[in-house]
C-alpha cells in the first residue's frame, strides 16, 4: 500500500446501492490502513462506526421558517469543507452525483488553493432521471466536468451519462462488488421464520421505488404460480405498506411473504433457491450480485448494466423488458429444473467471485485515487 490517505465519503444513507457502496468500500479502505470521514445526513444502514479508522461526520439539513423544506446542499458543503480544513483530506469521493458532487464543488470553492480533489462515482437514478431533468442538468454538466475523475458502475451507465453531458475527461467504470457476510441463522431457521417448508424459494430485495417495477413481478409470479410450486419472498427497508394491497389484488397473499427492516440479508439469500429482478432501469443490480454470492441464479429483465453482471443462461435467466409471460415461464424452468438451477447458482458464484470481489474492485478505486493524486 503507498501512503495512507484521508479520505472524505460522501453517501446517501438511505437503504440503496449506493449506500450500501460506499460504506462497504470505507470498510475495506480503512481496513487497509486510510483514515475515512464519512460525511451524511445520519449513519448508513451498515456502517460499522466502532473502526478506529472509520469517523462519522453527520451534516444536519437546516429548518428555517422562510424554506418551505430543510436545507441539506449548503450546510453538506458547509460540513465538506470544515471536515477537509480540520482532517487535512487527501480527497473527496461522492457516491450518487445529487447532491453530494454538487455540495463538494462548493467546498472546493470554499477551500480554494488547498482544496483536494473530487472523485464522482454515479450510481444510476442520479443520471437517468435526475441528470436528465432541466432542474439539474446544466448544473450537474458543471460540476461533473469540475470532478477530476468520474466513475460510473456499469458500461451502460457510462455511455448513457456520455449521451446526456459533454465531460473532456474519460470516464471509467468500476463495477459494484460484494461485501462477504457471515451467515449468523440457518436455511432452517430462517425458512421455519417465514413458514414456506422447503420449496424452492424466490427472493427480491430492494427499496421497493416505482423503478423496480414490483407491478410486473408480481403479475408474472401470479402466472408462475399456476404452473410451478414456487414462494416469493420480499425483503424490503421500508414502504411495504404500499405493496400489500397489490398482493391482495392478485391474490397471491399465500405465496408471497414480506419481511421489511431487515438488514443482515445474507441470511435471506442464503435460505433461497433464485432472485428475481423486474427494474425497468438497473444501472448494475447489487441486489443479483448478492444473490450471486450466495450461489443464486437470477431470473430479470435485461436492463441497463444487468447483462454485464449476468451471462444469460448461465449464470441466470434474463427475458425482453416488459415480458411477463416469457419472465414468467423463466421462473417456472428454474423453479423445476433443481439440477439446472444448482448449475446456474454454481457458475453465478464463481462469476461473483472472480469479476466481482472486493479486493479486485478496492484496487481499481484506489488505483483510480493514485490517479487523481498525481501518484501513479
Ligand atoms: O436502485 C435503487 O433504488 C438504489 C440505487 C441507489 O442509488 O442507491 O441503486 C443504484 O446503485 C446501485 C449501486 O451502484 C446499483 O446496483 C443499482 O442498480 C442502481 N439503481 C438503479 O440504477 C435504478
Amino acid at each position: 500500500m503507498g501512503k495512507p490517505l484521508n479520505i472524505a465519503l460522501l453517501c446517501h444513507p438511505t437503504v440503496g446501492g449506493s449506500g450500501i457502496l460506499a460504506t462497504e468500500l470505507g470498510h475495506r479502505l480503512a481496513d487497509l490502513g486510510h483514515e475515512i470521514y464519512l460525511i451524511s445526513e445520519r449513519p448508513p444502514f451498515r456502517l460499522r462506526n466502532d473502526h478506529p479508522r472509520i469517523h462519522f461526520c453527520e451534516s444536519t439539513p437546516v429548518e428555517f421558517p422562510l424554506f418551505k423544506s430543510p436545507d441539506h446542499t449548503l450546510p453538506l458543503a458547509t460540513r465538506i469543507a470544515e471536515v477537509c480544513a480540520n482532517h487535512h483530506i487527501d480527497l473527496i469521493h461522492a457516491h450518487y452525483a445529487i447532491p453530494h458532487t454538487a455540495a463538494a464543488w462548493i467546498a472546493k470553492e470554499l477551500i480554494g488553493k488547498a482544496a483536494p480533489p473530487i472523485i464522482t462515482t454515479l450510481h444510476g437514478t442520479d443520471i437517468i432521471y435526475l441528470g436528465a431533468m432541466e432542474e439539474y442538468r446544466p448544473l450537474l454538466q458543471h460540476v461533473l466536468q469540475a470532478s477530476d475523475l468520474v466513475t460510473c458502475v456499469s458500461r451502460n451507465l457510462k455511455e448513457r451519462t456520455e449521451q446526456l453531458f459533454q465531460l473532456d475527461a474519460e470516464i471509467e467504470v468500476i463495477p459494484n462488488f460484494f461485501e462477504p457476510k457471515p451467515i449468523t441463522r440457518s436455511r432452517e431457521d430462517i425458512r421455519a421464520s417465514l413458514d414456506v417448508g422447503d420449496g424452492v424459494l424466490a427472493i427480491h430485495a430492494s427499496n421497493l421505488r416505482s423503478i423496480k417495477r414490483i407491478d410486473l413481478m408480481l403479475d408474472a409470479f401470479k402466472i408462475a404460480i399456476s404452473r410451478c410450486d414456487v414462494k416469493l419472498l420480499i425483503l424490503a427497508g421500508a414502504d411495504t405498506d404500499r405493496i400489500r394491497p397489490e398482493i391482495e389484488k392478485r391474490d397471491i397473499e399465500s405465496h408471497v411473504r414480506i419481511v421489511d427492516d431487515v438488514y443482515e440479508v445474507d441470511n435471506y439469500y442464503a435460505a433461497s433457491d433464485f432472485t428475481l429482478y423486474t427494474s425497468e432501469y438497473e444501472s448494475f443490480c447489487l441486489g443479483i450480485l448478492e444473490g450471486m454470492r450466495h450461489g443464486l441464479p437470477s431470473v430479470s429483465f435485461a436492463v441497463g448494466g444487468i447483462p454485464e453482471v449476468v451471462v444469460h443462461d448461465k449464470t441466470g435467466i434474463l427475458v425482453p423488458f416488459g415480458d411477463v409471460d416469457l419472465l414468467s415461464e423463466s421462473i417456472a424452468q428454474l423453479t423445476e429444473n433443481r439440477d439446472r438451477r444448482k448449475e446456474m447458482g454454481a457458475l453465478a458464484k464463481a462469476r461473483a467471485e472472480k469479476e466481482f470481489s472486493a479486493e479486485t474492485i478496492v484496487d481499481s478505486y484506489l488505483g483510480a485515487y493514485q490517479k487523481v493524486l498525481g501518484l501513479s
